[in-house]
């Protein structure tokens, strides 16, 4: 049945989205938490503990970041925001930067960006496209040594969650692309969208964890179906 409301279209990706550029997901065999434990690296205790171990590993990601480009999917995505007609909202849990390079322009990073700093010691943000060292100095305010990524970790609260919110408040169509439904709040994201009545629809390699709660579900390459989807919401289906 078609909403008779104006349409208002949220979209979640997850890792799988960039997984076909040559960052690697989080949960899977070849996944980054697989290798490493998620709490020496993703939480701030891991961070007071061995900050040096935690910077080296987002360096690298950020290195990797700096070598990968948007692929079909994230084309796509920029595409659908350009010509959709309502309300649009791409909210992303990753913190590389290939929707941005695609075209993306509403869009939101609710876990944080690589290529963004958090002054510990001021709250400052700023662009920070280089590696980061215990002894970086926080362009603000001066202090040395307080410069971390600026990226949510576990125990910490996501940024934009009030948009968020609201968006899911007012969705007809909530579409996740490529995430495992692991992590929350963004696992819970498709509960508040269908309190709204919108429409579910989950894009996947194969059934996420939260599968069951969608209307809908399309399996598959996210660079073969995010494009093939795009043309179908585009032509009114
Ligand atoms: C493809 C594909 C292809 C592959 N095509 N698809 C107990 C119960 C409930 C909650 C909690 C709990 N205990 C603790 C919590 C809270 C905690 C949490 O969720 N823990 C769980 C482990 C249980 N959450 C938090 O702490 C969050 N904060 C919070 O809740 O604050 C409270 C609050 C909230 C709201 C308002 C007010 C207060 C913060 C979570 C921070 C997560 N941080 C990370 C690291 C970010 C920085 C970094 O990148 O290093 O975020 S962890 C990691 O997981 C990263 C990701 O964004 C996130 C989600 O992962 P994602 O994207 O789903 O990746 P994968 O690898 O899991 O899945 C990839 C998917 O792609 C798979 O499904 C594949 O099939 C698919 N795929 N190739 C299409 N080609």
């Amino acid at each position: 049945m078609k909403s008779s409301r104006p349409p208002s279209l949220v979209i979640l990706t997850g890792a799988g989205v960039s997984v076909e550029s040559g960052i690697p997901q989080f949960r899977n065999r070849h996944g980054l938490w697989t290798h490493v434990d998620y709490r020496a690296l993703a939480t701030p205790e891991g961070f007071a503990h061995n900050p040096a171990r935690v910077l080296d590993f987002y360096n690298e990601r950020r290195r990797a970041m700096g070598r990968a480009h948007p692929n079909a999917a994230h084309h796509a995505l920029a595409r659908l925001e350009a010509d959709f007609k309502g309300d649009f909202l791409l909210v992303t849990q990753n913190i590389d930067d290939l929707h941005e390079a695609a075209g993306s322009r509403k869009l939101v990073h609710m876990h944080g960006e690589l290529a963004s700093a958090l002054c510990e010691a001021c709250g400052g943000r700023c662009r920070w496209p280089r590696d980061m060292t215990v002894n970086s100095v926080c362009p603000a305010c001066g202090a040395t040594g307080r410069m971390r990524p600026d990226v949510v970790w576990f125990g910490e609260v996501p940024y934009h969650m009030d948009l968020i919110q609201a968006r899911l408040a007012s969705a007809t169509l909530f579409v996740a692309i490529g995430t495992s439904g692991n992590v929350y709040p963004a696992a819970q994201f498709v509960n508040d969208a269908r309190r709204a009545g919108a429409r579910t629809i989950e894009l996947n390699l194969e059934p996420s964890l939260s599968s069951d709660d969608f209307s809908e579900a399309l399996y598959g390459p996210a660079t073969e179906l995010v494009p093939a989807f795009v043309d179908r919401l585009l032509a009114g289906d």
